[in-house]
């Protein structure tokens, strides 16, 4: 049933904890986790490990309705970066980033983070000032990112076509060279070894249905297709599918989930040394470590939970990397597929607390959020051991939607929206 039986063990469920709240309801079944992660991507796996690292919160049941890395994050082209315009998205991004570094290191497994370089693309006017507008404020924030020509870029991205009659004309570009790519199943499965290791049960095939609430309105557990689990705490991390989960508690988000596709190559020797997006034609390529070439797409127009994408997006995203790199012309495209991304207003996510006692948000990450799987684990596993955001997560509360304080960062990426 399980793939990864070695994971999905219910000791702690059967095994009885003893140690409920004083004040748990007498008539509500006693709580058999202190923490529920709903969501086994790379942000659920990494709040359970950095809840039982860092907060020695051991007894916790990420909870999977397929298998682990199964979702966006075994769906991603991996691209890692934190060259956000605004203060608050700067500090969250470049904390994941920092963690990217030592991560390996950390989980003793190699997530194959290579800072390679992500070098975005300017094809028109618009396009220089809003890249130089984001180079300022990133370096004010201590961001690296640095303007080039387009012969600096060539020199960096060598395939890269310059020439001024180009169908797209490459301007100048903005390069951040501690950006990169990662090898996005390690990230699940070094997330879920280490939280393993310490004691946190994984249940693949086990979908969240429903959660309870006590007559208090708070959280006493959650429902899931393979019984009920009694918890007072319990953290949402199901890219895609996050409105779903939050109407089971009465709560209405302001997300929309949209496909989002990608497509690789057939392998090739080393030829494509960085990362290159191109914002207004919404194209983003690398290699991979096995030679193929990743090339990302946009979002399909309409909202859909299917986990594949509508064609003529690829289409589009294809003749644009050709007309760039014309090299790639006579390259074949080994398989395609899609995953489903949750979008809110501004295009930030919402990491944080929600009304309901005892229920943690992370979602809304969009097109962007496999570069933030470290920060955000680690930030909702704060949020859930503490019953209160870290200053890094505070702003990208639920609440902005109602008080206005957005932070819009519909420019920061290179898919369409
Ligand atoms: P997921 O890995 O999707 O994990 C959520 C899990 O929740 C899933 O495994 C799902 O099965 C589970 N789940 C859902 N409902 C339930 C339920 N009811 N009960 C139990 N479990 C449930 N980001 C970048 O930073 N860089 C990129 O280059 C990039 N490229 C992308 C390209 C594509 C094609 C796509 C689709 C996304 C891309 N992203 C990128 C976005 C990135 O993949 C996601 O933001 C990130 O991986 C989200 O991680 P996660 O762990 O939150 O989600
Ligand atoms: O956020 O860097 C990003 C990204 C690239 C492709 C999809 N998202």
């Amino acid at each position: 049933m399980t793939r990864f039986s070695a994971f999905s063990l219910f000791s702690n469920a059967l095994g009885g904890h003893k140690d409920w709240p004083e004040h748990w309801p007498d008539a509500a079944p006693k709580p058999a986790y202190d923490a529920i992660i709903v969501g086994g991507g790379g942000h659920g796996l990494g709040a359970a490990y950095y809840l039982a690292k860092r907060y020695g919160i051991r007894n916790v049941a990420v909870l999977e309705k397929g298998w682990i890395g199964g979702g966006n994050t075994g769906r991603n082209t991996t691209i890692i970066r934190s060259n956000y315009l605004y203060d608050e998205s700067a500090h969250l991004y470049d904390h994941a980033v920092k963690l990217w570094d030592g991560l390996s290191q950390d989980l003793n497994y190699n997530t194959m983070y290579s800072k390679r370089g992500v070098m975005m693309l300017a094809h028109n006017v618009h396009d220089i000032q809003s890249l130089k507008r984001h180079i300022h404020a990133n370096r004010l924030n201590g961001v690296d990112n640095e303007w080039l020509t387009p012969q600096e870029a060539k020199a960096y991205c060598p395939p890269l076509n310059i020439s001024p009659d180009a169908r797209h004309p490459v301007l100048g570009a903005a390069l951040q060279r501690r950006g990169g790519v990662a090898r996005h199943d390690t990230v699940a499965w070094g997330y879920a070894r280490a939280a393993a290791a310490l004691g946190v049960d994984i249940i693949q095939n086990c979908a969240v249905t429903g959660i309870n609430r006590g007559a208090d309105g708070a959280v006493t557990g959650v429902e899931t297709t393979r019984g009920a689990i009694a918890c007072r705490r319990v953290g949402v991390s199901a890219a895609g599918h996050t409105s779903i989960i939050m109407r089971m508690a009465g709560l209405d988000f302001p997300l929309e989930s949209y496909p989002l596709q990608a497509l690789v190559s057939e392998p090739v020797k080393p030829v494509f040394p960085c990362v290159v997006m191109s914002n207004t034609v919404h194209a983003y390529i690398s290699q991979s470590d096995k030679g193929e070439l990743v090339i990302g797409a946009g979002t399909d127009q309409y909202v859909s939970y299917s986990q594949r994408g509508a064609l003529h997006i690829v289409e589009h995203t294809l003749a644009a990397i050709c007309e760039i790199f014309p090299i790639f012309r006579r390259m074949r495209m080994l398989r395609n597929w899609g995953g489903i991304v949750d979008v809110t207003p501004d295009r930030s996510p919402i990491l944080g607390k929600t009304p309901v006692k005892g229920l943690y948000v992370n979602c809304g990450w969009g097109t962007g959020g496999f570069k933030a799987t470290p920060g955000a684990g680690d930030l909702l596993a704060y949020t859930m051991a503490k019953d209160e955001p870290h200053p890094i997560n505070a702003p990208f509360n639920l609440d902005r939607f109602r008080n206005g304080r957005l932070i819009d960062e519909a420019a920061a990426a290179a898919v369409a929206h």
